[in-house]
This record gives structure tokens, sequence and C-alpha cells, in this order.
């Protein structure tokens, strides 16, 4: 199955509007959107205060909300058909509110607890992110829901950056305190503060952002994000563990975050270390940062051929010193490179989720062909493919 940005990108407004309208009585405030991402590059690098670069998808999460002067949050599922679930902001902080709902809830929660002036909400979701597929489904939610509340409650926080970031940082609370997912903030940033055609320098030292140029048609070139749907969950111990052996090691090289060591002395902050999985950890980290900053360099002078290394470079990374890849991207990655592809790597938390490749357009379906058949061959799943030709816009109202 060959899927493009574009053909998901298409809005199923009626369809959400009339099942917000038979389960709540009352026609919705409005609809609001937020895009799911891929990464290019900075893996695992958020929660050390160091730099990623992502760009966001077209394939979008969509709300259609209404207020309420209550404390009920409702909400209804298109795409997780079910019964209306039902919680009241002032407990949920306390009552251990679990599955999707945990992301809408807790982002009204955490902007309560921010001091914002939010009440309750009815809401409708439905989404073109491919859940589970290592492409930032739950911070699209996350996100849509923030840019729902900033216009059903006129919070004012989507017309600048700063607002932006701010709802951004009640999304990651959201995350990590209601869904009980311990991630670093990436995927919810760039769903807020991506700007189109442009991937997102995010910097986690500062929290600031830069918008980089992305212009992939002008060099013939796209992304090939291959889902290879096995699966990948945040919430179990693995990611947890890797962000708790790099907080060790900081502690361990008297730094705040492992953004600090400098890559020039690395082999001497290494040589300080003395467990080898944790050198690798931190090997990862802080050649993966320099990455990110090479990559951009690359992407402002067009070496498109020095960003396919450097896609390559963070891949071997990523599966020998983070260890968190495995056989389907691996083999995606591989399969992506014996068609040609400038380079490819695992994008996302890893454990399964997708591969993004760098390819010529007029390669699509060869690298297509060949990830295809190397999991025919090594008797894994059928995996799906998204193709982005254009970066997307950020998280905001449903227009037009
Ligand atoms: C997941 C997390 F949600 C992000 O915060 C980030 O750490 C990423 O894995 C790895 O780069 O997407």
């Amino acid at each position: 199955m060959r899927r493009t940005n574009r053909k998901l990108h298409t809005m199923p407004s009626d369809d959400l509007v009339d099942t917000f309208s038979t389960t709540f009585g009352r026609r919705p405030d409005g609809l609001w959107q937020a895009p799911g991402r891929v990464n290019l590059i900075g893996e695992h690098t958020d929660y050390n205060g160091g730099l990623c670069l992502p760009v966001a998808l077209e394939v979008r999460t969509t709300v259609a909300a209404a207020r309420r002067e209550d404390t009920l949050v409702r909400m209804v599922s298109l795409d997780l058909p079910g019964d209306v679930v039902e919680v009241d902001l002032d407990h949920v902080g306390s009552d251990g509110v679990t599955g999707w709902a945990a992301y809408v809830a807790g982002v009204l929660w955490a902007l309560r607890e921010d001091g914002l002036a939010v009440a309750g909400a009815d809401l409708a979701v439905t989404s073109t992110v491919p859940m589970g597929a290592g492409l930032s489904s739950s911070a699209a939610l996350e996100a849509s829901v923030a840019a729902a509340a900033d216009g059903l409650f006129g919070l004012g926080l989507l017309g600048d950056d700063a607002g932006r970031a701010r709802l951004a940082a009640a999304c990651q609370r959201a995350e990590n305190e209601i869904a009980g997912a311990p991630t670093g903030g990436m995927d919810q940033a760039v769903s807020l503060r991506a700007r189109e055609g442009h991937a997102l320098l995010l910097d986690f030292r500062d929290g600031s952002a830069e918008q980089v140029p992305l212009d992939l048609e002008r060099h013939g070139l796209a992304l090939l994000v291959v889902d290879t749907r096995a699966t990948h969950a945040l919430v179990d111990g693995q990611y947890e563990s890797r962000r708790r052996s790099c907080e060790r090691a900081a502690e361990q090289l008297g730094v705040s975050t492992l953004r600090e060591v400098d890559p020039a002395g690395l082999d001497a902050a290494l040589a300080r270390l003395a467990d080898a999985e944790t050198r690798r950890r931190v090997r990862h980290v802080v050649t993966e940062i320099a990455r990110v900053r090479g990559c951009v360099d690359a992407l402002r002078a067009g070496d498109v051929e020095e960003v396919g290394r450097l896609f390559c470079a963070s891949h071997d990374s990523l599966r020998d010193d983070y260890e968190v890849s495995c056989v389907e991207l691996d083999t995606a990655v591989t399969a992506a490179l014996q068609a040609g592809a400038l380079g490819a790597r695992m994008t996302g938390g890893g454990f399964g989720g997708s591969a993004v490749a760098l390819v010529r357009a007029d390669a699509l379906e060869v690298t297509e062909r060949s990830v295809r058949d190397a999991f025919a061959t090594g008797g894994l799943g059928e995996p799906a493919f998204l193709v982005l030709e254009h970066a997307g816009g950020p998280a905001g109202p449903v227009t037009g």
C-alpha cells in the first residue's frame, strides 16, 4: 500500500461534526487539528538537553470541541469506537485516567495546573496519523486538544512561538504525568511549533526553536517513511531505562545533562565511566547531537549526500551504541540503502515503529519494493509506507 501525506491529509470534518452532534446533542464550537511528525535526526537527545530536527507530517489528528462551564470532559473517538468517556478535571491527577482519555483530559488538566482558565469540554476526535507507528499519534492528539483549548477558552497562546511552547509544555506534562510515558518533549514541540516547508531545530537546553528550510522538491528528493508495523511502546521499561542511564552518566560526569559533554573531550569523558554499556549510551548522545548540527549545516548548504551519510551514521549509533533498533528497522534501512537511498535511519523512540529514508523522488517505488521484498524474505510482517514531499504546518484551527 502506498500512502501519501496529501491523500491522508483530507479532513473527515463532516463525519466528525456528525458524530459530535449525535453524541453530545449540540454543534461543536469549532474544529482544530495537529500533525504527527517524523524526526530527521537527533534521536534520544531531547531528554539530554540536546538538539533534534523533526518535521511535521501532513497526516493529522482533528478534534471537534465545545466548551463546558463545569469541569467535565466528555470524549468520543471515531477511530476507537466505544462508549463516551467521561472524566472530571478535578480528579484527573488522582484518579488514574487510562487509555487515550489520559492524553485528552491530561492536556486540559495540565493547562489548568499552569494557571490557565480552562474548564471542561465535549470533544470528538479522529486521526490520519497511523497509531503505534512511531509517528507521534499521541502528541498529535495532545496538541490538537491544546489547540482546541486555546480556541475554546480564548487563551491566545497559538498566536506566537512562546505561547505555542507553553502549550507544548502542557502536552508533555500530560504525557509524563497522566499517561505515564517519560518522553522528552520533541513530539509535542514540533506538533505545535513547526512551520510548513521547514524542519524544526529544537534546542532542549534553552527551549529555543529555529526553522530550517526543507525544500525536498528542489533537490528531486522525498522522504520515504516505512512503518515497520512492529509494535513499540514508550510506556514500557526500555525507553525509561535509557533515560535513567543517561541521567546516571551525567551525574557521574558532574554535568547537569549530557549536552554539557564537549564532543572534543568525549574520549576523556568516556574514560571516566566504569561501565561499558553506559559508555556506549553516552557516545550515542554526544555524537548524535553533533550530527544534528552537521545535518542542519548540510541542509543549508544543499549537500544532500552529507545529509544521507549522517542519517546512516545516526542509525548505526542507535543500533550499536544506544541499542534501540530491531530487526524490522534494520531490515528497512538496509533494503532502502540497497535500492539507492541517500541515507536511511530509524526514527522516533525505536524498538519498532518507523524508519525514514532520503530517496530520489523517481526512486520511491523501487525503494518501497526493495523494502517490501526484504520484509517478505525475512519472514517479517507487511510494512506500510508514507511519502513526505513537503513538510507540514503546525497545530491550529481547521480553516475552510
Ligand atoms: C519518542 C519520545 F516521545 C521523544 O521525546 C524522543 O525522546 C524520541 O522518542 C527519541 O528521540 O518519540
